[in-house]
């Protein structure tokens, strides 16, 4: 195969003679080629087709039964030295690293195609954008590749000679979970991942790029790629003010990105318009101010507990033209389920695993999805999606909001008082694990703006980038902290959560505006409990006060908790963040 671009034709080169597929096809990015892959899937049973009447242009693809998530165990940066990888990271020397993946790369591909896969994260062309070069044996890949970015001939003629692009090698394997790797090299703008067909490990645009690559190089070259969803909110007077948010994996992002505003905001004529769910590039505009892309074309949502209460749109989004993977096949009427869908689970169905779903593992609780079972979505899907979905220069932020998922310890929001309170705000945030990511359920961890398992380069030095970055901005975004999932001493949530997320946004708006007064505390500024719009919930002001509540003791121990995650950092840590936390102390005395 042949490229004007000698870089990709090296890469290709290299591969084929490493992997030796038995034959190489270029994705050019038509429906046509598309489709004739969607067939071929079918007929392996790679991929199922869905009723076409009720899904029309939907599949359904199950992962191995050992491949189902991350695996950040398995996932390495490979760098010269472990330093500049961070105590975050699993790390490998890159070239151990290169020597050990040769070896299970060899012969990988035999008698199997290898796709090459020209993407572009963000809209072709734009300033804010960067290309990829994906190398794939899985139809499956292409075809998720095809609806999360952007794919085909034009990406190459947009690259032209140049060198700047990311070179993703991707092989199946054996699927074999001692030989799986998910390794970024940022310092070779490469990725090589090995032994998994699950999204987010074979996804190379996703994770691995968007995230573990793109921090790096935004660290160099000044820009930020964060683990951030990006929503506009229309106010009724018609102006739109936009929001980036970071929130660890399965902690509501997508619903959060897709809300529905209440009934009463709706009637004052208030709107949501999604940009992203997952992934923000942020950069300096020529204004000063930070402006945002969705560098995605797609989502890549977790499937489980998304209905038409809990995110309508998402449901929308997914009814045609979507991929769904590890779900139940609903054999009724040949379409899928997932638990949380709704209240009848299908009685004629086969599980995430592939085995009929029976009345008795019902009653057994057997769950017949995957907790992390997904559908991939086209973006333009979706019904709320913005207009400012593909501009090229993105969406000027007026707030940054960090969320965690915390029973007790953080309020439902509070405001940092500067930009490098908020930077120590973000570092600090904590979350109980979920199923996005393989191990343990329920630990509190430290995720630091949601970035634990993203960045690509040591974290003291990310943070340092995140406070040099408040200093290139004129008009800095103020930064706020939520927490949805505060419960009582019965493990009940006491915030309603979902669409009446709004009435948080709305004040977080309105001290963007400078119209609401706060309430100072020891860990920065909460609401006037009265300046939460309650109306149409049966909450009370006095809740919302019990919502807001800093609890000296749980932040003392918390504090404990930073000092033990900080002391990892050592010379890393900027002393901006030490400052701030021995004034969180100073506070709490
Ligand atoms: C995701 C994740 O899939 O964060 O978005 O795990
Ligand atoms: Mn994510």
């Amino acid at each position: 195969m042949k490229f004007d671009n000698k870089g990709v034709q090296k890469f290709v080169d290299d591969s084929v003679a490493l992997c030796t597929p038995d034959k190489v096809v270029l994705i050019d990015g038509s429906e046509e080629q598309l489709e004739s892959l969607r067939k071929e899937a079918m007929s392996t049973g790679e991929m199922i087709q869905l009723n076409q009447e009720l899904l029309p242009g939907c599949y359904l693809h199950r992962t191995a039964v050992n491949d189902v998530a991350r695996v950040e165990g398995r996932t390495f940066i490979c760098t010269t030295k472990q330093e500049d990888a961070g105590p975050t990271n699993n790390w490998m020397q890159k070239d151990e690293a290169y020597e050990l993946l040769k070896g299970i790369y060899k012969g990988a591909m035999k008698g199997r195609t290898m796709y090459v896969i020209p993407f572009s994260m963000g809209a072709i062309g734009s300033p804010f954008s960067k290309i990829g070069i994906e190398l794939t044996d899985s139809i499956y890949v292409v075809l998720n590749m095809a609806i999360m970015t952007r794919v085909g001939i034009k990406v190459l003629e947009t690259l032209g000679d140049s060198d700047d692009f990311v070179r993703g090698l991707h092989a199946k394997a054996d699927i074999d979970e001692e030989k799986r790797y998910i390794c970024q090299f940022p310092e070779d703008n490469t990725i090589m991942s090995v032994n998994s067909g699950y999204g987010g490990n074979v996804l190379l645009g996703k994770k691995c790029f968007a995230l573990r690559i793109a921090s790096y190089q935004g660290r160099n070259e000044g820009w930020m790629a964060e683990h951030m969803l990006i929503l506009g909110i229309e106010k009724p007077d018609g102006e739109t003010k936009y929001v980036a948010a970071a929130f660890p994996s399965a902690c509501g992002k997508t619903n959060l990105a897709m809300l529905i505003p209440p009934k009463e905001f709706a009637d004052k004529g208030y709107k949501v318009h999604t940009v992203g769910d997952d992934i923000a590039w942020i950069r300096v505009g020529k204004d000063g101010r930070l402006y945002a892309i969705n560098p995605e074309n797609g989502f890549f949502g977790v499937a489980p507990g998304t209905n038409a209460k809990s995110n309508p749109n998402a449901l929308a989004t997914t009814r045609k033209n979507t991929i769904f993977t590890n779900v139940v096949h609903n054999l009724e009427n040949n379409t899928v389920w997932w638990e949380g869908l709704d209240k009848n689970p299908p009685k004629k169905a086969i599980d995430w695993k592939g085995n009929p779903w029976t009345e008795e593992d019902r009653a057994n609780g057997v769950k017949g999805a995957h907790p992390n079972s997904r559908f991939t979505a086209p973006a333009k899907n979706c019904p709320c999606i913005s207009d400012e979905f593909e501009n090229p220069q993105g969406v000027p932020l007026d707030a940054i909001i960090f969320g965690g998922r915390r029973a007790k310890t953080a309020p439902l929001v509070y405001e940092a008082r500067d930009w490098a309170n908020g930077v120590f705000v973000g570092s600090i945030m904590a979350s109980e694990t979920t199923a996005a990511a393989s191990g343990a359920v329920g630990v509190v961890r430290r995720d630091p703006m949601a970035m634990l398992p993203f960045c690509g380069y040591n974290m003291g030095d990310y943070f340092q980038h995140w406070l040099d970055m408040g200093e290139k901005v004129s008009k800095q975004p103020k930064i706020f902290n939520v927490n949805w999932f505060r419960t009582d001493e019965n493990g009940n949530f006491l915030w309603p959560g979902f669409g009446d997320n709004m009435r948080v946004l709305d004040w977080i708006l309105r001290r963007t505006e400078g119209t609401v007064d706060a309430v100072e505390t020891p860990i920065g500024y909460v609401p006037k409990p009265e300046d939460i719009d309650l109306n149409g919930t049966d909450l009370t002001t006095a809740d919302v006060a019990n919502l807001l509540t800093v609890d000296k003791d749980l932040w003392r121990e918390d504090a404990e908790g930073i000092e033990a995650f900080y002391a990892k950092l050592g010379d890393k840590l900027p002393a901006a963040l030490r400052k701030e936390l021995n004034t969180l102390k100073a506070n709490l005395e």
